[in-house]
């Protein structure tokens, strides 16, 4: 069976996920888009020659009979609102990261799908679907490396613009490694703290880069994470976890060595395109086989949104104390409960 798939926001990555599924991926096919620039939707539909609808909005398309689910990639703060309609309307969504700007707002997607009474949400953290953290997450469940004790990890983009602000080094940068590093060591966070070193000179004036999070589990795991988005070299994403009996380290992408111009080298990627493709192919390949039967999805749920809210926000409040600051998540819902542990 197709799965009829609309698109919410025609930008960077959702034209990146229509191309994926239009001409990679099998078993989905984009039905209808819409974006706040119209031109930008209808230009999208012309570029990959769709046979889709463009809609004036969100509301409007999910009320189509031909669409089965949707994917949210417009920006952050328009992803609740489109989320919560895609719910009551009774279809699936892939919603990309942040689920919702605020924890009150992931929080209220969650009860929306608990009252639904399925799971219809999947979030597009990727990293999960990544064969290098995949191959960590074994190691660390299989004792490979002993208990984890330590993680040290980086987020380094070559740059960002003007509209990127100290708050965003979280909201929009670091939630990745919230997102991954807790199913990683099967663990809930518990206090944050953030530091920022002397400033680089490629940071624009209000900009607060780079930063160092300094993440504790319950269990006593200390993550120290680097986030420098002007690093200008590439985009680098480094994770390595430390555990009693030695180390396991996030493996680098596969490149060429060469020796050229009396230097021995690999490239750097530069894009977080090209760095995390087969993950985000494997990301929505999932969510179409396990939804298009009927099924829900497997991926990481709007609870796994919902605690990368209230760590970003703790991780907020924390840049603007300087101090020690307590990670509080409540109760998982049974709805949630045995979910999204493993893509492997
Ligand atoms: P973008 O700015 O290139 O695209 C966003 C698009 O959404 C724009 O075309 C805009 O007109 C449209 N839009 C905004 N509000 C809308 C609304 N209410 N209804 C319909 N369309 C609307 O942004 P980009 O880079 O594509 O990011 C989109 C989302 O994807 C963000 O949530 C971002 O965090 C996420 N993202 C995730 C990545 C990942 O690695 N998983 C990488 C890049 C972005
Ligand atoms: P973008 O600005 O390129 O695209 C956003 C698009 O959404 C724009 O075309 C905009 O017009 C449209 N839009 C905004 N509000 C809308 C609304 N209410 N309805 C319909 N369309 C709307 O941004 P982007 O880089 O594509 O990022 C989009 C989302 O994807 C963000 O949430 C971002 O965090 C996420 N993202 C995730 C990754 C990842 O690695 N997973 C990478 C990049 C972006
Ligand atoms: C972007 O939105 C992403 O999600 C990328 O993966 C991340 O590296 C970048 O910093 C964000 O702006």
């Amino acid at each position: 069976m197709t799965l009829n798939i609309g698109v919410i926001g025609t930008g960077a990555i959702g034209r990146e996920h229509i191309r994926r599924i239009a001409r990679n991926l099998s078993g989905g096919k984009i039905t209808a888009v819409t974006d706040v620039n119209q031109e930008a939707a209808k230009a999208v539909v012309e570029n990959f020659g769709l046979d889709a609808q463009v809609y004036p909005d969100d509301k409007t398309l999910l009320a189509q009979g031909g669409v089965d689910a949707v994917l949210v990639t417009s920006w952050g703060p328009a992803h609740e609102q489109s989320v919560l309609a895609a719910i009551e309307a009774g279809k699936y969504v892939f919603c990309e990261k942040p689920l919702a700007t605020t924890a009150e707002g992931c929080r209220r997607i969650v009860d929306a799908e608990i009252k639904h009474g399925k799971r219809l949400v999947q979030v597009g953290f990727m990293r999960r679907y990544d064969s290098g953290y995949v191959q960590l997450k074994r190691a660390i469940d299989e004792r490979f490396i002993g208990e984890p004790l330590m993680i040290r990890c980086a987020h380094r983009n070559p740059e960002v613009g003007e509209g990127y602000t100290t708050d965003m080094a979280i909201t929009d940068t670091l939630i990745h490694e919230i997102d991954v590093l807790h199913w990683l060591v099967n663990d809930d966070y518990k206090s944050v703290q953030v530091a920022f070193p002397k400033k680089s000179r490629h940071a624009s004036g209000h900009l607060g880069d780079p930063q160092v999070v300094t993440l504790e589990t319950h269990g006593g795991i200390l993550i120290t994470a680097e986030i420098f988005v002007n690093c200008r070299y590439g985009y680098d994403i480094q994770c390595e976890v430390i555990g009693e009996e030695g180390i396991v380290k996030l493996p680098e992408p596969a490149s060429i060595s060469f020796r050229k111009d009396a230097t021995q080298g690999t490239s750097v990627l530069m894009d977080w395109k090209d760095r995390f493709i087969d993950a985000y192919d494997r990301e929505i390949q999932d969510f179409i086989d396990a939804v298009s039967g009927g099924g829900e999805p497997q991926g990481p749920t709007a609870w796994d949104g919902y605690i990368a809210a209230v760590t970003a926000d703790a991780c907020v409040k924390a840049q603007q104390s300087g101090a020690r600051e307590e990670i509080e998540l409540g109760e998982k819902p049974a709805l949630y409960e045995g979910r999204a542990l493993s893509q492997a």
